[in-house]
């Protein structure tokens, strides 16, 4: 049923926006509540990110014991994951699982995209539009938008031009795509594409990727998951759950040694002793270089023992000298990008249908009617990829008119950089709450256990708040303000500063560089959250 199906304009105690992980968590706290809720949701199912991302190859690359909701002991013991890190049909499955087991489709309505929300400061509601002309109002707006959903395509000349068939990594078609036979482009090489590039590589009679920056990338090490692993896991899942919460970033593997913290410097250890833990790491596969020595983020010296620890592994998996060297990272620290965790992506540079084209000093220059042209050469290809990143982190909510007391628009109040009290609230927008957004530190922590952290949060809010006609609650603008500078302490000696990844906002032409996230660490985060509701609220501007 429409909100207008009967004519009249729906209400609502809470909208949602976004069937992702966060936001079916959400709706399941609001519905156990009794509270009424309704949650939109562009894609035609849940799945959030999950659902667009199935070009080929698209996986997780957090362990799946860890990459599953924690909020539920019966659900995380009956669901059983195939492999060491879930394929994204395996994802589908579980989220659909998750939407039926706690009946969540009743409350949803797909295939709509909120596209306004306005408060009303005399009602003290939201009104929210959809792209369905639907208008519905609601006590509370909770985006659950996800900070990898907004896809971005540059605007290439020729863009218009090329007849061919175009493909988008973040916007995969529902039927099956075959590039047997054909000649295909990639153009990026970050994790999309370093999972894809493998797979598409076996099928195609040529295939041509498009390097403007390489990508330091590790072994996943997928496999089918140990059962006994998968058993020592569940027997003590609630334990192991509660130390992962209490940790910097949310990983704490019960089976691999290799994702346990090493408190101590890079530099100061011996090389011996370095070397024995980058060994170990490598062996393990996988984003455990995360959880390695303590100063690789901030300081550059250690982090470029790591980085050519790496880069010497890399060589060693590409057959070409010319083709290796251009494959390795130089301009950036490890992990100033994101790491890539990959099945055979190097590997696949050794095959002979699979060229590597450097755009690094001379950019694609227009798409033709037949494919690309790259200085004097044009690579004619039956088909494009564009496996070029997202709008991440403030992309989606960006693209919601958002207007809050006396007409105060979000994206104004964001210029220069996004500000959000604890990333969840944002001055000037009350009864409006974000997850996994901006100014928290959604994009450097375990995604899963940081949203249902905010959800909880944000559960606690609303009940504590509560649903009369005055009630409201806002941050103020110096707790904002602080929170602002406390990040901006945090992250300031960071070396993400130093590279141009999605992190900064540096990925997408125009958008103003600034730090994104919070590196404070997952455990300090919810100190800061709890400490911020202390005091019966004192850092907001609250009314019941
Ligand atoms: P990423 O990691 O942002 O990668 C996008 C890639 O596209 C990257 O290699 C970019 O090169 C490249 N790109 C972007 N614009 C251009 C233009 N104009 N010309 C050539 N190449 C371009 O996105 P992914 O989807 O792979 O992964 C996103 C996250 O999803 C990842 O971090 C994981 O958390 C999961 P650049 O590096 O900007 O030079």
């Amino acid at each position: 049923m429409s909100a207008l199906d009967n004519g009249v304009q729906q209400e609502f105690d809470v909208v949602v926006v976004g069937a992702g992980f966060a936001g079916m968590y959400m709706q399941h706290r609001i519905q156990q509540r009794g509270l009424s809720v309704r949650l939109y949701e562009a894609g035609s199912g849940v799945g959030g990110t999950w659902y667009w991302n199935r070009y080929p190859g698209a996986r997780v690359d957090i362990e799946s014991v860890e990459y599953s909701y924690s909020f539920d002991e019966e659900l995380q013991q009956e669901w059983s994951w195939s492999e060491r890190y879930a394929s994204q049909p395996e994802l589908m499955k579980y989220c659909n699982h998750v939407a039926d087991r706690f009946d969540l489709r009743k409350n949803m309505r797909f295939d709509t995209k909120v596209v306004s929300a306005h408060y009303d400061e005399k009602m003290r509601r939201w009104t929210i539009k959809t792209s369905k002309q639907d208008t519905v109002s609601a006590k509370y707006c909770v985006l659950a938008t996800g900070f990898l959903s907004s896809g971005s395509v540059p605007d290439f000349n020729g863009l218009q031009d090329y007849q061919g068939n175009k493909y988008l990594t973040s916007k995969w078609p529902k039927e099956e795509v075959n590039f047997n036979g054909q000649r295909v482009a990639v153009i990026g090489t970050g994790s999309s594409a370093v999972q894809s590039i493998p797979i598409i590589a076996e099928q195609a009679k040529q295939l041509y990727v498009f390097q403007r920056t390489p990508s330091f990338s590790i072994p996943a090490r997928n496999g089918p998951l140990d059962r006994d692993y998968e058993k020592r896991v569940k027997q003590n899942y609630r334990d192991w759950r509660k130390q992962q919460r209490d940790s910097r970033g949310g990983f704490i593997s019960v089976n691999f040694q290799a994702m346990k913290p090493n408190p101590k410097s890079a530099i100061e250890v011996s090389v011996e002793e370095r070397l024995e833990d980058y060994e170990m790491r490598w062996r393990s596969g996988g984003l455990c270089f995360y959880s390695s020595f303590a100063d690789l983020f901030t300081n550059q010296e250690a982090n470029d023992t790591l980085a050519d620890f790496i880069r010497e592994k890399t060589k060693a998996r590409v057959n070409d000298p010319e083709t290796a060297e251009l494959l390795l990272p130089k301009d950036y620290p490890i992990m100033g990008k994101r790491l890539c965790a990959d099945t055979n992506y190097f590997e696949t540079y050794n095959r002979d249908n699979v060229t590597l084209v450097s755009i690094k000093d001379s950019p694609i220059e227009k798409l033709t009617m037949a494919g690309l042209q790259v200085r004097d050469h044009e690579y004619k290809v039956d088909s494009i990829i564009f496996a070029t990143g997202f709008d991440a982190v403030t992309g989606a909510i960006k693209n919601i008119e958002i207007c809050g007391r006396d007409g105060k628009n979000l994206q104004e109040h964001w210029e220069g950089a996004p500000r959000a009290y604890l990333g969840l609230m944002s001055s000037g927008f009350p009864n409006l709450f974000f997850l996994d957004g901006p100014c928290s530190n959604g994009a450097l922590v375990s995604p899963m256990l940081l949203s249902e952290y905010q959800v909880e949060w944000v559960d606690k809010c609303i009940d504590d708040i509560g649903m009369a006609e005055s009630a409201s609650l806002e941050p103020s603008l110096v707790a904002e303000d602080e929170w602002m500078e406390h990040m901006n302490e945090v992250g300031k000696d960071s070396l993400l500063h130093l590279a141009n990844s999605w992190y900064m906002g540096a990925n997408i032409p125009g958008k103003p560089r600034a730090l994104l996230s919070y590196l404070g660490g997952l455990e300090t985060y919810r100190q800061q959250c709890q400490a911020g509701r202390e005091n019966n609220y004192e850092r907001f501007i609250k009314s019941i």
